[in-house]
């Protein structure tokens, strides 16, 4: 699958920088996307400040991921990861209906912040092969994503452990961006 994601990718930035984050809260498949991925080498780091992130660089193209919630004193350090960034892919454990409106609350927030206004946004409701998964309208819902404003968003139904979905969503990314979007 990975040659066919590289092609999707492949001169979308001439030799421009851009940077793709791939964010959500723990445990809703983020890692386990980006290995399907298979863009080349996932690097983890932790920053100084102590928490994790993932790199995979694919040409001009950062992919970069991190788990949302949790501690509020980290979150100044996220900004130094806002530049540059065209898109972003949220994903969501669409089973996890406890925390589903934590998952708003910080998909809101971050949509906030000043450098990310012109990024668009792909969702993924992951692990749909999950008995009691909420469908992309309950999700959609549950998100609030009809709130968004001025930006483009897209919601995919995934289910990333056997990769099926993605294609689909980042499709429509690369499309996107093509087009002028991010
Ligand atoms: N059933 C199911 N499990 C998944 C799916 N995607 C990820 N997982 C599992 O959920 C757990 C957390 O995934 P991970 O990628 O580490 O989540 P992260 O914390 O967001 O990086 C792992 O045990 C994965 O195998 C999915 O689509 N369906
Ligand atoms: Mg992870």
């Amino acid at each position: 699958m990975g040659i066919v994601f590289t092609r999707m990718f492949s001169s979308l930035f001439g030799n421009r920088e851009a940077r793709i984050l791939v964010l959500g809260l723990d445990n809703a498949g983020k890692t386990t996307i980006l290995y399907r991925l298979q863009m080349g080498e996932v690097v983890s780091t932790i920053p100084t400040i102590g928490f994790n992130v993932e790199t995979v660089q694919y040409n001009n193209i950062k992919f970069q991921v991190w788990d949302l919630g949790g501690q509020t004193s980290i979150r100044p350090y996220w900004r130094c990861y806002f530049p540059n960034t065209q898109a972003i892919i949220y994903v969501v454990d669409s089973s996890d209906t406890d925390r589903i409106g934590i998952a708003k609350e910080e998909f809101h927030a971050i949509l906030e912040e000043d450098e990310l206004k012109g990024a668009i946004a792909l969702i993924f409701a992951n692990k749909q092969d999950l008995p009691g998964a909420l469908d992309a309208a309950a999700v959609t819902e549950a998100l609030e994503l009809h709130k968004l404003k001025n930006r483009q968003w897209a919601i995919f139904k995934t289910c990333a452990v056997k990769g099926e979905g993605l294609f689909e969503g980042m499709d429509w990314l690369s499309n996107t961006l093509k087009s002028g979007g991010g």
